[in-house]
């Protein structure tokens, strides 16, 4: 038992010291159910409320880029979704952070993303794309976003 807690204390310091050195990763979700992009409305900080973004938020210390866009997905909207490829540019964000995107679909699509930390979720057809107030790191992705929503 007490082999193992030394063991789960390791991993946990060896995921801390491996991050040391790079920047810290905020991921985003495309969401395409559809033909549409799901889009969420910011509800905070002030300067960023009634903007609107993809899900996501910051990879944890020992996280993957998977299960932190998996983890964020279910605490923003309270849906499970499988995360594909990764798609565009890392943008960079204020605070030396970087934010990288990654396509994916709902786990089960029967179920109805909720904003539950945001002032609204939508589901965007490609043709109103451009018409949202994105936030700027957002606005970077928009031609992949683009193509992700007209390819398929
Ligand atoms: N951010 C920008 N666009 C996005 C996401 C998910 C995040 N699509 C920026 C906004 C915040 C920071 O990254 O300044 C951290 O995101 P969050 O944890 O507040 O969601
Ligand atoms: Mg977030």
């Amino acid at each position: 038992f007490v082999l193992k807690l030394l063991q789960r204390r390791g991993n946990a310091v060896r995921s801390r010291v491996l991050s040391l050195g790079r920047a810290p990763v905020v991921v985003a979700a495309a969401i395409v159910h559809k033909g549409h992009l799901l889009a969420q409305q910011r509800s905070y900080p002030e300067h960023l409320a009634g903007r609107w973004e993809l899900p996501g938020g910051r990879v944890e210390a020992g996280e993957t880029d998977e299960a932190a866009l998996i983890r964020e997905c279910v605490e923003e909207l309270g849906a499970r979704v499988t995360v594909g490829a990764r798609f565009g540019p890392d943008v960079p964000l204020p605070k030396g952070y970087l934010m990288r995107a990654y396509a994916a679909t709902l786990a089960d699509g029967d179920a109805v993303p909720e904003a539950l930390e945001h002032l609204a979720v939508e589901w965007v057809p490609v043709e109103r794309l451009a018409e949202l107030d994105w936030l700027d790191p957002d606005i970077a992705l928009l031609p992949e976003l683009h193509a992700l929503l007209t390819e398929t």
